[in-house]
């Protein structure tokens, strides 16, 4: 049973794609054979960022072929996080399966994801697990990967892996750009949603070359850093810059109430010295804190929605009169 012409459907597999013209013919024919036992309704959606390898051709040619496939195809290359948002918008599932383009994720553990959904989970990644990539990168990942754990609470192994499944809800609140789709369980456990996990088969690269650079690494911890404060702080930022900012300011003041009572009662000359210099310093700083932090809360104001985005459900007279589908 294939597709249906309009409307939604059962199964949604998005493809953010670079440049992987090699590879896409075998990913769609493997793709289309697991889908066809699924018995569901399903489409693919690919989304070309701006390749240059001949890849949109190539899929043009798909979608006008197959009813199944869908082409979101961008003006030049905006970056995966960018090309996964759009392809959320324009997915008619109510699951939605994301995975790589390169053949290094395999089709066949789709119904494994979906197993790991109907358990409960409203979004499963994948954990690579061996995973067929060099030193060079996995290193760097189980880094990042051990921060997040340790600074999120969770206990994920592959946070960035490309191969995941959603509940549809999940994807309409997840708000992707930059380099927040590294970190995408980490967005919807901070949202409220149940995050899974499933060991997968990882396949070597056979064609093209990975888009991957360490370069990369650093900005993801920047990513990281702006993710956390946004997540906890996005509705009170004054409690972080106003704390640090009463705290800079408390200690400057200490050192110049120390120092003042060097000078008034032991008469000793303390223009000179370094810690006056500190704690005037500290005193400007804890300022400017917190008047970010008096700023940031009027952003916020400004920018605050009443919304039921954190509803799952809501029961009155003992009926749920209204849930998240
Ligand atoms: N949309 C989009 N997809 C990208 C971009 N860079 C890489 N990808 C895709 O993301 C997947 C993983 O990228 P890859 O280079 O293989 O990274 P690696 O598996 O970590 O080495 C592949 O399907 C790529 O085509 C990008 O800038 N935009
Ligand atoms: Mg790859």
């Amino acid at each position: 049973m294939s597709t249906v012409a309009s409307g939604m459907v059962d199964l949604s597999v998005v493809v953010p794609l670079y440049n992987e013209t090699a590879s896409l013919p075998t990913l769609y024919e493997h793709l289309r054979e697991v889908l066809q036992r699924l018995g569901l309704t399903y489409e693919i959606v690919f989304v070309d960022d701006g390749s240059t390898d001949g890849s949109s051709a190539l899929l043009l040619d798909l979608a006008a072929k197959d009813p199944t496939v869908t082409l979101v195809a961008f003006r030049r290359n905006f970056g995966k996080a960018a090309a996964l948002s759009s392809g959320f918008r324009h997915a008619r599932g109510q699951t939605i399966v994301t995975m790589d383009a390169d053949l290094q994720d395999d089709p066949k553990e789709i119904p494994r994801f979906l197993d790991k959904l109907r358990d409960g989970c409203d979004l499963v990644t994948g954990w690579k697990h061996p995973r067929r990539d060099p030193f060079s990168k996995t290193f760097p990942s189980r880094v990042i990967n051990t921060l997040v754990n340790w600074v999120a609470g969770t206990s994920l192994h592959d946070m960035n892996c490309g191969f995941k499944a959603y509940r549809r809800e999940v994807v309409d609140a997840l708000h992707l750009y930059g380099g927040r789709h590294r970190y995408i369980p980490l967005l919807a456990t901070q949202i409220g949603f149940n995050v899974g996990e499933i060991a997968i088969r990882h396949h070597p690269r056979k064609f093209g070359r990975s888009k991957y650079r360490f370069s990369q690494r650093w900005p993801a911890l920047f990513d990281l850093v702006s993710l956390l404060f946004l997540t906890r702080f996005n509705r009170k930022p004054l409690h972080l810059l106003g704390g640090l900012g009463v705290s800079a300011f408390g200690i400057g003041l200490g050192l110049c109430v120390y120092l003042s009572w060097i000078r008034l009662f032991q008469g000793e000359f303390i223009g000179h010295r370094p810690l006056l210099l500190l704690g005037v310093i500290l005193m400007i700083l804890g300022v400017q804190l917190f008047s970010f932090g008096l700023l940031a809360e009027m952003l916020t104001s400004f920018h605050h929605v009443d919304s039921d985005e954190h509803v799952r459900a809501i029961v009155r007279g003992g009926r749920r009169v209204e849930e998240t589908p």
